[in-house]
């Protein structure tokens, strides 16, 4: 199965058109790179320092220490260590933009309003803040304030946005093991300073130190940047739209929303809507937004927007020829889509000053100048369409009908129809007797070392079979919506009976006219907070502590540092987390030990690495059946 490419008809389709039309793919580089560095691989080339490059030989008779007398151990733990603190520093300054936005707003200062007041409400409570007598904007401050003093907390105190949402029996492990963060930043400088040349040495100190980041990203990440956007731009209800490339149409004007934070692409929609008629005044049928990766996600849980496709194909999108302007924020934008769009008529617009690219038109995106972008974006996107070169289109016809738009709210919505007094009983009650075995969360991305959605796909199926009801988010969430596994067809077609039985009962309460999908599109990366919460307020129900709970995580085709943070977040929160691809670790058996093993007796929870997807299902579905019998729950 490796050496195929993709399992998305669309994608098949066109690769031999890109190759055809002159356009190099992310697959064509990654054949390009073979065979890649062994050192790297295996985590053990350090390059802290300027003596450096220093590489282990991990096999032969070569060098077993680096020139400072750094080991394998120490340079596969500060490499990870790094890699964590990177993807939790991408995720806390996501969340930082959100905050501010949310005080511009409240202030009046942006023309953003405050959507979701129940929320704000919700939020403020967990701090103990007064409610009765404040306006929205009021609140919204005060909120802002709590997120600042996190951010500028010069003393000791652990974060507030966990100590107010995390369990608190987690809250006392973390304590025992002196790992509660402090200022957000300032965890991710010290990771910085603590890796750097001539610091720690002790690979258990140091992945400790990868834990404490996990939290970062989990708290000061996910949940600060969810919390502040469902303020702003509303908590998800659920939605039906489609997904995959076949939901681009030749006949409108195609604007993607490309990236990971909501702020621009929420403008695009709204003006997009608002400029139709300029669309067919240039001889479209009108615009349609579409979304890649996770600002796609954003869109498609909030505004129903349809999701065009996942990483690993974002170049593949443009080889339809039926895009005319890419948008893009930040985070997993490859530098390359400049060079596959110079091959068609499509524009690609960066909006953020810490994202340029050569080749790319550049917008600067501000708060206070949102829709003036976004109109100016829209109207580059219908002058693009006015270039297209028609003999270059080709739109595959394959998309999937999905239901989505799955937050806890909504989720606690529909249950409540069966039980209005105890939401949460009829699905724990149905975990209790064994119709729903457990409940895995699969997130994160596709990455081109596996065939792509393969992973993903494979793994779920063998899941709900056995009655394991799937939430997912992120380039997971695509590739499952691609492949049928987010509509009610998709319970007939692949979930067990138990499953079916529940998701039929639910779907009928609920009076949505179909059973709920077998996987429950969750929404973005940053709203892995949202599982954090289910997985939170199920343990809290049940009186016990998440790492008993028959619940797990899988990132199935990892890519990128924030999937390791949100991983390591996930092995925080007491749980399985099993990832599809190795991560760079083998060249230490200490560092290994400890992710896999060594630290469950501890926190809980462990990394689970299988790249096989039915062995991994496997392995998962043992790892549940263990938890349930500790519980005393039938298998
Ligand atoms: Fe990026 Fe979030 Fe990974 Fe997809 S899943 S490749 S991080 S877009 Ni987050
Ligand atoms: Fe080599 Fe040590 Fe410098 Fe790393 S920190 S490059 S192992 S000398």
């Amino acid at each position: 199965m490796k050496s195929q490419k993709s399992i998305d008809p669309a994608v098949l389709e066109l690769l031999p058109k890109a190759a055809l039309d002159g356009a190099e793919t992310v697959w064509d580089r990654h054949e390009a790179q073979q065979p890649q560095c062994g050192f790297g691989s295996l985590g053990v080339c350090c390059r802290h320092c300027v003596q450096g490059p220093c590489r282990i030989d991990p096999f032969g008779t070569g060098p077993k220490k680096g020139i400072c007398g750094a080991n394998a151990d120490t340079i596969v733990a500060r490499n990870l260590l790094r890699q964590v603190a990177g993807g939790a520093a991408a995720h806390v300054d996501h969340a930082y933009e959100a905050v501010e936005a949310l005080e511009l707003a409240a202030n009046g200062e942006i023309n953003y309003t405050i959507t979701d007041e129940t929320k704000l409400q919700q939020i403020a409570r967990g701090f103990g803040l007064e409610i009765s007598g404040k306006s929205k904007a009021e609140l919204a401050l005060e909120v802002v304030e709590v997120a600042y003093a996190d951010l500028a907390n010069h003393g000791n105190k652990p974060v507030q946005w966990l100590m107010a949402n995390a369990p608190k029996e987690r809250i006392a492990v973390w304590k025992s093991l002196g790992i509660l963060p402090r200022n957000p930043d300032r965890e991710i400088r010290e990771a910085m300073h603590q890796t750097t040349m001539g610091m720690d040495a002790d690979p258990v100190n140091l992945v400790l130190a990868t834990a404490k980041q996990g939290l970062v990203d989990g708290y000061s990440g996910l949940k600060l940047a969810t919390d502040m956007q469902d303020i702003l731009f509303g908590t998800p209800t659920p939605v039906v739209t489609e997904a995959n490339l076949g939901v681009l149409k030749e006949d409108y004007v195609n604007l993607i929303v490309h990236g990971h934070v909501p702020l621009l692409s929420e403008k695009i929609v709204y003006w997009a809507g608002k400029l139709q008629e300029e669309a067919i005044l240039a001889g479209a049928k009108g615009i349609l937004v579409s979304g890649i990766c996770c600002t796609g996600n954003e869109v498609l849980m909030r505004k129903g927007i349809p999701l065009v496709t996942n990483f690993l194909a974002q170049e593949i999108a443009i080889v339809t020829g039926a895009v005319d302007t890419m948008i893009v924020d930040v985070q997993c934008i490859m530098p390359s889509l400049t060079q596959v769009a110079s091959c068609y008529h499509t524009e690609i617009v960066t909006t953020m000053p810490i994202v340029k690219l050569p080749g790319a038109t550049h917008v600067p995106f501000t708060l206070e100048s949102a829709d003036e972008t976004a109109q100016e974006i829209v109207r580059k996107a219908i002058t693009s369409y006015g270039r297209r070169d028609s003999k270059k289109i080709k739109i595959p016809n394959y998309k999937r009908k999905i239901m989505a738009g799955f937050s806890v709210e909504a989720i606690i919505g529909a249950l409540s129809a069966v039980d209005p007094d105890q939401p949460l009983k009829p699905l724990v009650d149905n975990i209790v007797n064994g119709n729903i075995l457990g409940v895995v969360a699969t997130v994160g991305c596709n990455n081109v070392k596996v065939t792509q959605d393969f992973m993903h796909v494979e793994l779920v199926k063998e899941l709900v079979k056995n009655n394991v009801l799937v939430v997912a988010t992120g380039c997971s969430a695509h590739a499952l919506a691609k492949a049928g596994l987010m509509n009610s067809e998709g319970t007939e077609t692949y979930a067990g009976e138990g499953l079916k039985a529940v998701l039929c009962a639910i779907g009928q309460a609920a009076g949505l006219g179909a059973p709920l999908p077998p996987v429950l599109h969750m929404g973005s990366c940053v709203d892995n907070s949202r599982i954090g919460d289910l997985v939170t307020a199920i343990a809290a129900y049940l009186n016990v502590d998440t790492s008993l709970l028959p619940v797990a995580a899988s990132a199935p085709e990892l890519q990128h540092e924030k999937a390791l943070s949100i991983g390591t977040w996930a092995v925080t929160m007491g749980l399985t987390t099993h990832l599809g691809v190795v991560p760079p670790v083998l060249g230490s058996k200490a560092v290994t030990e400890l992710l896999t093993n060594g630290l469950t007796d501890v926190i809980g929870g462990k990394f689970y690495v299988e790249t096989d997807p039915l062995k991994a299902a496997q392995g998962l579905l043992e790892d549940i059946r263990a938890k349930r019998k500790k519980l005393g729950l039938p298998n």
